[in-house]
């Protein structure tokens, strides 16, 4: 039976927007524990990491961007905390359940899981946060996490981020619909495989995202899974600091995440996973954060019958 550790990471510092800060309280109110206690799933609460609010940091200390990267010191910080969290959550055989947060936090994850796992990793985002401090129009981390993984790009403080045990040909994006224009490039350039919203249109959700868990799963021993909310469209889940029209609907979200679930249940090759950019500020009676509590249930094999 799995047990999950919840690990609260209320992070904004990669986002240009406050509010996502709210993320793990808001997922928690919507009834995330108990959606997973009807999967079956155990579930230990471990808490947040402790964040310094922006308004409480010394301003004579403060680095509000390194090159074109904001906040990159904080960011990194939070980053290495996480990481040890997780790792520390695999190595007691629990599943490592973290909940942003800004996207940015993408970077504890990932580098935690990686520590004792070459891992593969499925990003269900409309963006493809790739950008590096060169090539990134707004300077914001949450646009950068998996450059930082996959040791793209200078970002000084955040070196240590490079995870070796994970490989460009080991990542799938599902849902991409906004890309930069110099981050088009670095995404036909990469080994990333991506899976746009026109491949989900043209193929279905179900193709599209068992062919994605098939890449992250070829010669790795486990997978990340980070979930964007932004991959859902905005009228369905408003309370995301950068929406974007036209994604996925509540169905097909769900359909993805019921797949997730049957490969974590045949195989037990699902090992980490993230659940980010909720912005309760944004949101609209918590819409968001409940569809991120449901997604999540599904994703752990909650179904209907
Ligand atoms: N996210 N590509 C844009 C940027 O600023 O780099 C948006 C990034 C959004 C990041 O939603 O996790
Ligand atoms: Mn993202
Ligand atoms: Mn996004
Ligand atoms: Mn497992």
């Amino acid at each position: 039976m799995t047990t999950v550790r919840i690990i609260g990471a209320p992070m904004d510092y990669g986002a240009d927007r406050r509010g996502v800060d709210m993320g793990p309280s808001a997922i928690r109110y919507a009834e995330l524990a108990d959606g997973l206690e009807q999967a079956g799933i155990d579930v230990i609460d471990a808490g947040d990491l402790s964040i310094p609010r922006a308004e409480e940091r010394d301003p004579d200390a403060e680095t509000p961007a390194r090159g074109n990267a904001k906040f990159l010191r904080e960011v990194a910080d939070v980053s290495d905390r996480l990481s040890d969290r997780v790792a520390g959550a695999l190595a007691d055989d629990e599943f490592p359940l973290v909940l942003g947060g800004d996207h940015s936090v993408a970077v504890g994850s990932m580098r935690g899981a990686a520590r004792e796992a070459d891992l593969g990793a499925v990003w269900f985002d409309a963006h493809a946060d790739l950008n590096t401090p060169e090539t990134s129009p707004s300077g914001n981390v949450h646009g950068m996490p998996l450059a930082a993984v996959l040791g793209r790009g200078a970002f000084d403080e955040m070196a240590w981020a490079h995870a070796p045990r994970v490989r460009e040909e080991s990542i799938a994006y599902v849902g991409l619909r906004s890309i930069d224009e110099r981050e088009r490039e670095l995404v036909r350039e990469s080994e990333v495989t991506a899976f746009t919203m026109s491949d989900i249109d043209a193929r279905g959700v179900t193709a599209v995202v068992e062919d994605a868990l098939d890449v992250a799963t070829d010669g790795t021993d486990g997978v990340h899974v980070s979930l964007d909310l932004d991959w859902v469209d905005p009228k369905t889940a408003p309370g995301v600091g950068t929406p974007v029209r036209g994604g996925a609907t509540y169905r097909e979200a769900h359909a993805a995440m019921e797949i997730v679930s049957r490969y974590h249940e045949r195989d037990g090759v699902v090992r980490s996973m993230d659940v980010v950019e909720v912005n309760p500020i944004l949101d609209e009676g918590n819409e968001t954060a409940t569809i991120a509590a449901e997604l999540t249930a599904s994703a752990f094999g909650k179904r209907i019958l």
